[in-house]
C-alpha cells in the first residue's frame, strides 16, 4: 500500500509509445471510476489500470526472451501471437520494476487480455477497462458495454468476451484457451442467471 502514482507514471512514460500512455491514463481513470461504483480498492484498480500495459510496447523477440529467462511459460498460441504476453509479462515487470508486490494487482494485470473464468472484481475491472476507456473507439458494441459496465459488471465482460471471439474468429486468428475459457464460464453464469429471473 502507499504507491506514488506520479512516480509510476512518470517512469512508465518512458517505456510506452504516446498513444499508448494516453490509452494507459484513461484505462486507469476508468478503473478508478470502476472502483468507486463497485466499492472496489481505489488505489489497486488505478496501480493495475496504469501498469496494465507496462509491457505492450517491448519487442516482440525480446517478449519471447524475456519469458524464457524469467521461467514464464509460453503456450504454442504465445509463441505464434507473442502479443498475448504482454499481460503476464506485465505482471512479472510490475513486480520487478515498479515494486508492485500485491498479487492481487499482479493478478488483473496478468488476465487483461484474455480474460479467465471467475475473475476478481479488480480482474473483471481492469478487463473492462481496457475495453472501454474513453480513448478507444473501435468496438462495435462500445456504447452498450459503457453503459453495461456501470450497471451489471458480469454482463460487461460477457458481451466484451463474445464480441472479442466474434472479432477473432474473423480475423481467423488463434485463440488462446484462457479467452475460450473465459468466455464459456461467463456465457453460462448469464445463462443461469437468465433462467432464475
Ligand atoms: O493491449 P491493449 O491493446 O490495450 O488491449 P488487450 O491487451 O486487451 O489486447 C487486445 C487484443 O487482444 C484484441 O485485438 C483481441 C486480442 N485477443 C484477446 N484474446 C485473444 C486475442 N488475440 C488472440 N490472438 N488470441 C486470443 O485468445
Ligand atoms: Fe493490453
Ligand atoms: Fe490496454
Amino acid at each position: 500500500m502507499g504507491y506514488n502514482l506520479i512516480k509510476m507514471q512518470k517512469k512508465l512514460k518512458k517505456y510506452v509509445d504516446e498513444s499508448r500512455y494516453v490509452h494507459t491514463l484513461g484505462v486507469m481513470y476508468t478503473a478508478a471510476a470502476l472502483a468507486m461504483r463497485y466499492d472496489a480498492d481505489l488505489e489497486k484498480a488505478q496501480v493495475a489500470g496504469l501498469l496494465h500495459d507496462c509491457a505492450k510496447c517491448i519487442p516482440n523477440d525480446k517478449k519471447l526472451k524475456l519469458c524464457r529467462q524469467n521461467d514464464i511459460p509460453v503456450s504454442a498460441v504465445e509463441e505464434k501471437s507473442p502479443f498475448l504476453l504482454h499481460a503476464v509479462l506485465g505482471a512479472y515487470i510490475a513486480r520487478e520494476k515498479y515494486d508492485v508486490k500485491d498479487q492481487e494487482i499482479l493478478d488483473a494485470i496478468a488476465c487483461h487480455t484474455t480474460g479467465k473464468p471467475d475473475m476478481t472484481l479488480l480482474e473483471k475491472i481492469i478487463f473492462i477497462s481496457d475495453y472501454i476507456e474513453p480513448m478507444r473507439s473501435k468496438a462495435e458494441n462500445l456504447p452498450l458495454i459503457r453503459h453495461l459496465a456501470f450497471e451489471d459488471l458480469d454482463l460487461a465482460v460477457y458481451t466484451t468476451l463474445r464480441d472479442t471471439l466474434a472479432y477473432l474468429e474473423k480475423e481467423k486468428t488463434c485463440l488462446d484457451n484462457q479467452t475460450t475459457m473465459a468466455y464459456n464460464y461467463y456465457r453460462q453464469l448469464i445463462e443461469e442467471r437468465e433462467k432464475e429471473a
